[in-house]
């Protein structure tokens, strides 16, 4: 299931990097003489927010792929990678694959999008029948050079046959910020990270849309927050950055998360027995979670891996909500595999992939685009 990612544009608020730190509290003084026993000790050493685990480099990616975005992990153990090249337009928006074996492919040089000419292939996720659900995310396609293009980004279907893309049918019109495509149980599920441009001091609304697999040709309702496939609203209160709703996973109860990018928060949305959302509310937040990008639940480790594009790491979310960092990397260029603003994670074994979109955002760890382009993995014990 894809999980994806954002970039924006404005000006970030710059917020120092706090490391959490465990505050043992004053014991009486017979306690402190008192030998301590080892779950003492083993709480008192333990830093969520010290990296456990180094990223190393899985592919240096090509010229033509400048801007590496959302992936879909096939059953076959290949992954279709979202290329929009955002950073440098002068590629063209691909879909690459990178087999089992992590060779490189040239998967699908995208057509264009009927509105600005050029597609932005951000969220991507395989259907049960094969094909691929895209987001076509045009917010930063204003043929007029302006900074958002709002109500053109859309929800596509790639026909794939014998393995090999098709064409590309529309499936939604109408979004501002179509972002990440999960789906379950013949739903498709896309989140829009700005529901509405902000016109004064309100928190900022963005959202999850969700639509019956095989429904095609929806144009949504403008206002956005006025179409009956919108099943859940989130608010974002960073004031300087007007990005909400991004990665969103199932686990494997099905309840839905959703990461809000400017927050740094990760929400849960659980569901009734008819499919009717019961209840949606912030279910993780750390001080050292600076922001909440692609997102990816493994049964295997019971985790929600986490792309936090500010911080310039991977975190962990364990299902009771506790945030834990994974890897962490200071502003680099991306050799050898070291981080480089990751906006999208999946894993497949026992290995984390990671996206590094390498687009600065003001805040943030990353300060340059810069070569190489590359995509990292993160080995699990
Ligand atoms: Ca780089
Ligand atoms: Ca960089």
């Amino acid at each position: 299931m894809s999980h994806r990612r954002t970039r924006w544009i404005g000006c970030w608020c710059s917020v120092a990097l706090v490391a959490s730190l465990v505050v043992l509290c004053a014991r009486p003084a017979d306690a402190q003489r008192r030998p301590k026993r080892p779950r003492d000790r083993a709480a008192s050493v333990a830093d969520p927010s010290k990296p456990t685990k180094q990223a190393q480099l899985l592919v240096e990616l090509p010229e033509s792929c400048n801007t590496p975005d959302g992936m879909a992990l096939l059953p076959s153990g290949d992954i279709i990678l979202s290329v929009p090249n955002f950073n440098d337009k002068k590629a063209p928006p691909l879909l690459m694959k990178i087999t089992k074996d992590n060779k490189l492919e040239e998967f699908y040089r995208l057509p264009k999008n009927p509105d600005t000419g050029r597609m932005g292939p951000m969220g991507i996720v395989a259907a049960p029948s094969g094909d691929l659900y895209l987001a076509d995310n045009q917010i930063f396609h204003d043929p007029d050079g302006k900074p958002m293009l709002y109500g053109k980004s859309r929800l596509v279907r790639i026909v794939v046959k014998d393995g090999k893309p098709v064409e590309v049918v529309p499936v939604v019109t109408g979004f501002n910020v179509s972002n990440a495509v999960v789906i379950r149980d013949g739903y498709v599920y896309v989140s829009e990270t700005i529901l509405a441009p902000k016109t004064g001091d309100e928190p900022l609304a963005s959202g999850v849309f969700r639509f019956k697999l095989g429904e095609e040709g929806i144009a949504l309702k403008q206002p956005l927050k006025d179409d009956p496939h919108l099943i859940a609203t989130l608010l974002t209160y960073n004031k300087e950055v007007p990005f909400g709703a991004d990665g969103m996973t199932f686990d494997a109860q099905g309840n839905l998360y959703v990461g809000n990018f400017a927050d740094g928060t990760m929400h849960k949305i659980e569901f009734g027995a008819d499919g009717k959302v019961v209840s949606n509310r912030i279910f993780a937040k750390a001080a050292f979670m600076k922001s909440c990008d692609g997102i990816w639940y493994d049964a295997r480790t019971k985790k929600i891996y986490v792309a936090d594009s500010l911080a310039n790491a991977v975190q962990m979310v364990s299902l009771d909500g506790k945030v834990q960092t994974l890897a962490q990397d200071p502003n680099n260029d991306g050799s050898n595999g070291r981080l480089d603003q990751p906006c999208e994670v999946l894993v497949r074994g026992n290995e984390v992939i990671v996206s590094n979109m390498d687009f600065p955002v003001p805040g943030g760890v990353n300060k340059t685009f810069d070569k190489p382009w590359t995509m990292s993995v993160i080995k699990l014990d």
